[in-house]
C-alpha cells in the first residue's frame, strides 16, 4: 500500500494514552506543533511529486519509559529532569504518523509482547513465524526488554530493528567480540547491528544515521515582531535544574553578565530560591515548553554553562532570535574523562557544551568562548548586545526536513538484504591525483561504476547513498575519516566503504603494499606509509568513519551532501 501523507493527528494522539506526565508532556508538544507538522507534510508532498511511498508496518517501543526498566523520567518531567528525550520520542512518533505508516505504539513490557505475538511472562519464548512489523524503533532499554522476550529470535529479525540512541554508538563498541577484545565494551554497547541502525538526536558522526527531533519554525510576521521586541540587555540562563548552576568558577563570568544584563532563569524549584540561583537572577521556575518560548522571543541572550550536554534547548533559542553563548572545553569532554559521558560507547571528544550549535551554525547566533578568561567572556557579553542576528533554524530541524528524512531512511535503508560481494576488476586509475604521491589528501573521483571494476555489462547493486555520492579520500596519519572528509567539505559515509575496502582502491590511489592483510579492525582499509604494510576490513561491521590510528593513513569514503540536510546526498531523495 502507498503511505498517503496525514495532517490530522488526533489517532495518534489517542493512541500515546495517559496517565504519565512524560505521556502529557509529549501530547502537548504534538498538539502544540499540528500546524507546523501539516505544512510541512503539504510541501514535502509537492516536493515528492506523487512519488510511491511504501506503506511500512511500524512498532515504536519506548524502552526507557516502561515500568520494567524503572522510567525514572516520567516523574522527573516537572522537576527539571530531561525532557531531550521525550521531545525526540513526541517528534518521531509524529513523523512515522504524518508520513503515513501503519504505527503501533508499546510503552510497556506487556503491550510489546502481544504485538510481536510472543507469550507474556518472563523467560525466553521465541518469536515463532514471521515478525509482524517491517520496522521496530526502540532505544537500548527496549532492545534488551526484546532480547529477554524474543529469545534467539531476536538475532534473525535484528535487520528491522533502529535504535533511538541520543549521544550515539560507535563501531569499535558495537561489535561484542571486538569490543571485547579491545577494551571497548560497556553497557550498553556490543549488540553487532550495523551501526547505522543506531539513530542519534544531532549528527555527531556519520557512522550512525542522524535522526533529529524538530524545533519551532517562524513566519515572516513572527519573525519581524521578534526582532521589535527583542530587549538587548536580557539574558536567559540554560539549566533547568538548580544543579546545573552549580559551577567552579561561575560567580566570575555570572557577575560579568549581571554587570550588563538582565538574568532570568527557568530554574525548577519547590517553595524557595534554589541557594545555587544567586538573589539576582529573575527565576521564573520551570516553564511549560510555549511559555519557554516566549521568554526566548524577548530575550537576545542563552547562555550556557556547560551542562546539559547537547541538548535541544539552544536550537529553540536561536531559532527564536537569542544568539547561544557557551563554553569551549579544553581538554574535551569524552567518556575517558568526564562521568556523564563515562560508559557510553563512543569516544567522540566534545569541545563545547553544544558542538552541533558550534560546528553546523557558528557565528553570529553561537558565540564559543573561554568561561576562565573574564576579558573575553567581557567583551563577547558587549558584542552580543551590539549584534543584530535573525532567528534562525537549520532545515534538518525544521518538521519538513524531519519528514525528508525519515522518509528517506524508511524507503532506502535496508539492513536485511544481503548485500552482493563486492569484487572489483581493475581499478581505473584515471582522475587520481596525477603522479602525487600521497602528501595531501588524495581524491580519486570514481564517477562510474566501470572505475569500481564493473564491466559494462553487469549491474552494480542498487547502492544507497547512490554510488554517484561517493568520493574516496585518504586521510592524515591520526585522522580520522569524520574528519579527512570534513576537512575537504564532504561528509564520511560508512555505506560507501564496502567499495572501497580492495586493493584496487589501494591500488588507484598508488599506495606502496608490500603487503596487504585483511584484518578485523576498525581503522581499516589504511596504510602505513614508513612500513609500507597495507591492511583491509574483514568484518564489515566494523567499517568506521570514527577511528584513527597515530601510524596509519585511512582510506575514507566520502560523499557530498545537501545544504541544510547533512544526512542526505544530494541524490539520496
Ligand atoms: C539534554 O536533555 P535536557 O532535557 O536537559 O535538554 P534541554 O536542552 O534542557 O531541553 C529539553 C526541552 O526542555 C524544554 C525545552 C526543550 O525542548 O523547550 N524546557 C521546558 O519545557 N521548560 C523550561 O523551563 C526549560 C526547558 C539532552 F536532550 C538529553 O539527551 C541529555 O540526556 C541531557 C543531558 O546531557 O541533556
Amino acid at each position: 500500500r502507498h503511505a498517503a501523507f496525514r495532517t490530522d493527528l488526533s489517532v495518534l494522539l489517542d493512541q500515546v494514552g495517559t496517565g504519565k506526565e512524560s505521556l502529557s508532556f509529549m501530547k502537548r508538544r504534538i498538539r502544540r506543533l499540528t500546524q507546523q507538522w501539516a505544512t510541512a507534510a503539504n510541501r514535502l508532498d509537492a516536493k515528492l511529486e506523487q512519488r510511491w511511498r511504501d506503506q511500512k508496518k511500524i512498532l515504536v517501543h519506548v524502552g526507557f519509559l516502561t515500568e520494567e526498566s524503572g522510567d525514572v523520567f516520567s516523574p522527573k518531567v516537572l522537576k527539571g529532569g530531561p525532557l531531550g528525550e521525550m521531545v525526540q520520542w513526541a517528534d518521531i512518533l509524529t513523523a512515522l504518523h504524518v508520513l503515513g505508516h501503519n504505527l503501533k505504539i508499546s510503552m510497556s513490557v506487556k503491550e510489546l509482547q502481544g504485538f510481536l505475538g510472543v507469550p507474556p511472562g518472563r523467560g525466553s519464548c521465541p518469536l515463532t513465524g514471521p515478525l509482524p512489523f517491517d520496522l521496530i524503533y526502540t532505544d537500548y532499554h527496549g532492545l534488551q526488554q526484546m532480547k529477554q522476550n524474543m529469545g534467539l529470535s531476536l538475532r534473525r529479525h535484528k535487520c528491522h530493528i533502529r535504535v533511538i540512541d541520543t549521544f550515539g554508538t560507535e563501531p569499535a563498541y558495537n561489535h561484542e567480540e571486538y569490543a571485547t577484545l579491545h577494551g571497548y565494551r560497556t553497557n550498553w554497547g556490543y549488540w553487532n547491528l550495523n551501526a547505522r541502525q543506531y539513530m542519534t538526536m544531532f549528527p555527531h558522526t556519520p557512522d550512525n544515521s542522524f535522526m533529529g527531533f524538530v524545533s519551532e519554525e517562524l513566519n515572516e510576521t513572527e519573525k519581524r515582531s521578534i526582532q521589535q521586541n527583542k530587549v538587548n540587555n536580557m539574558a536567559v540562563v540554560y539549566g533547568k535544574e538548580a544543579s546545573m548552576w552549580k559551577l567552579q568558577g561561575k560567580e566570575g563570568f555570572l557577575q560579568i553578565l549581571h554587570k550588563y544584563m538582565e538574568v532570568h532563569g527557568t530554574v525548577y524549584y519547590e517553595t524557595q530560591r534554589p541557594p545555587e540561583v544567586p538573589a539576582f537572577v529573575k527565576n521564573h521556575g520551570l516553564l511549560p515548553q510555549h511559555e519557554l518560548q516566549q521568554l526566548l522571543r524577548k530575550a537576545k541572550l542563552f547562555i550556557g554553562f556547560g551542562f546539559p550536554y547537547e541538548g535541544p534547548a539552544p536550537l529553540e533559542a536561536i531559532a527564536n532570535g537569542c544568539i547561544f553563548l557557551q563554553p569551549k572545553f579544553h581538554p574535551p569532554h569524552s567518556s575517558l574523562n568526564h562521568e556523564f559521558f563515562r560508559g557510553k560507547p563512543t569516544s567522540r571528544e566534545v569541545f563545547s557544551q553544544h558542538p552541533y550549535a558550534e560546528q553546523y551554525i557558528g557565528r553570529p547566533h553561537v558565540m564559543t568562548v573561554d568561561y576562565n578568561n573574564s576579558l573575553e567572556f567581557d567583551s563577547v557579553i558587549r558584542e552580543i548586545m551590539r549584534t543584530e542576528v535573525q532567528p534562525y533554524l537549520p532545515y534538518e530541524y525544521t518538521c519538513e526536513g524531519m519528514l525528508e528524512r525519515v522518509h528517506a531512511y524508511i524507503q532506502h535503508q535496508d539492513f536485511c538484504a544481503t548485500e552482493p560481494p563486492f569484487i572489483p576488476a581493475n581499478l581505473s586509475r584515471q582522475g587520481s591525483a596525477g603522479g602525487s604521491r600521497l602528501t595531501g589528501p588524495l581524491f580519486v573521483p570514481l564517477p562510474n561504476t566501470t572505475a569500481l571494476g564493473w564491466a559494462s555489462n553487469m549491474t552494480a547493486p542498487a547502492a544507497w547513498p547512490p554510488l554517484s555520492s561517493l568520493r574516496l579520500l585518504v586521510s592524515q596519519e591520526g585522522q580520522s575519516c569524520v574528519e579527512a572528509c570534513q576537512s575537504a567539505g564532504f561528509i564520511c559515509e560508512p555505506a560507501h566503504f564496502r567499495f572501497i575496502n580492495n586493493k584496487e582502491a589501494l591500488h588507484g590511489l598508488e599506495v606502496q603494499c608490500e603487503v596487504v592483510d585483511s584484518e578485523m579492525n576498525h581503522i581499516l582499509p589504511a596504510f602505513s606509509v614508513v612500513r609500507r604494510e597495507c591492511g583491509l576490513q574483514r568484518e564489515p561491521l566494523l567499517f568506521s568513519c570514527a577511528g584513527h590510528s597515530a601510524k596509519y593513513r585511512r582510506l575514507c569514503p566520502c560523499r557530498d551532501f545537501r545544504r541544510g540536510q547533512a544526512a542526505l546526498c544530494r541524490d539520496c531523495l
